[in-house]
């Protein structure tokens, strides 16, 4: 399985740490995520090869920003 790490800015709490977990995995091919607010990333393992494009859109349409 392949993980991808994301630097993601203004998460600042649990609760966006679950908005953002809930959020990626609605998408067909993530298998787990792992948001932390305290560092800025969020770590995505993946079921099947899809492009990283798709995540970071995600990110965005709920509010945060990919560094
Ligand atoms: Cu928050």
């Amino acid at each position: 399985m392949k993980e991808l790490i994301f630097n993601v800015r203004g998460m600042m709490c649990g609760g966006c740490e679950n908005r953002v977990q809930n959020a990626l995995k609605t998408i067909d091919g993530v298998e787990e995520v792992k948001a932390d607010h305290i560092t800025g990333t969020v770590t995505v393992t993946l079921n099947k090869e899809i492009d990283k494009s798709i995540i970071e859109e995600k990110i965005e349409d709920i509010g945060y920003e990919v560094a």
